[in-house]
């Protein structure tokens, strides 16, 4: 398998999902900031321009963090990564999608790139504060989810990669306080040996 990612991107949740199964893989840098995402070689791969991109080992190329968690959980099952209840996989895919639809492209994606979201530069302030009210409010239902328990499904599963993510760009890229809990789990994850070595293959601290 390869994983295209960029550091520090959300393509760390995915990365870190990897690291958990033990399987092989390469973990190919594609710098956003360089505007790699772009190149006809990333683009004849993800059309899409965005990472996580995960190329399997049959040639075929999976798309969209949610999909590429599940599709990990499911398919190295010596992980434990998926839940083993249907309860737990549906808690698992709510706190991703919430991580990612919600708190990712609604809340920091505004703080990070108001111009996608309104043309003028005189409404860019207005639209970061707007962002950090989503960012913030995300975080303060997960951290309701969590209460009296330390990941989003009960067990460690990849329902707490997207969170994670998340968690990493409010403490590192906001210098947010996080919630209680969601700090606990944010503390929680990186112990985890497998969250540190994709952490350190992207540089991050
Ligand atoms: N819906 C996509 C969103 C992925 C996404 O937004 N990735 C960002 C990095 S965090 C990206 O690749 N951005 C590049 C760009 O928009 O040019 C998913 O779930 O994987």
């Amino acid at each position: 398998m390869k994983l295209h990612y960029s550091p520090g991107a959300c393509s760390l949740g995915i990365h870190l999902l990897l690291e958990e199964t033990g399987a092989p893989f390469e973990a190919v840098l594609t710098n956003l900031r360089e505007g790699a995402q772009f190149s006809p070689e990333f683009t004849s791969l993800n059309p899409k321009s965005k990472v996580p991109t995960l190329v399997r080992d049959d040639g075929s190329v999976l798309t969209e963090f949610t999909a590429i968690a599940w599709w990990i959980a499911a398919s190295f099952p010596a992980a434990k990564l998926m839940p083993a209840t249907t309860e737990g996989v549906a808690r698992a895919l709510e706190a991703t999608d919430y991580a990612v639809a919600t708190i990712h492209m609604q809340g920091f994606s505004r703080i990070f790139r108001p111009g996608n979201f309104a043309p003028s530069e005189a409404d860019h302030e207005a639209v970061k504060a707007r962002g950090m009210e989503i960012f913030r409010k995300g975080l303060a239902v997960m951290d309701k989810c969590l209460e009296g328990r330390d990941h989003v499904a009960g067990e460690f599963s990849f329902g707490d990669a997207g969170l994670f993510y998340v968690s990493y760009w409010g403490a590192a890229r906001l210098n947010l306080e996080l919630p209680r809990n969601v700090a606990g789990h944010f503390a929680r994850m990186k112990a985890r040996p497998a969250v540190q070595r994709a952490m350190a293959r992207e540089g991050l601290a």
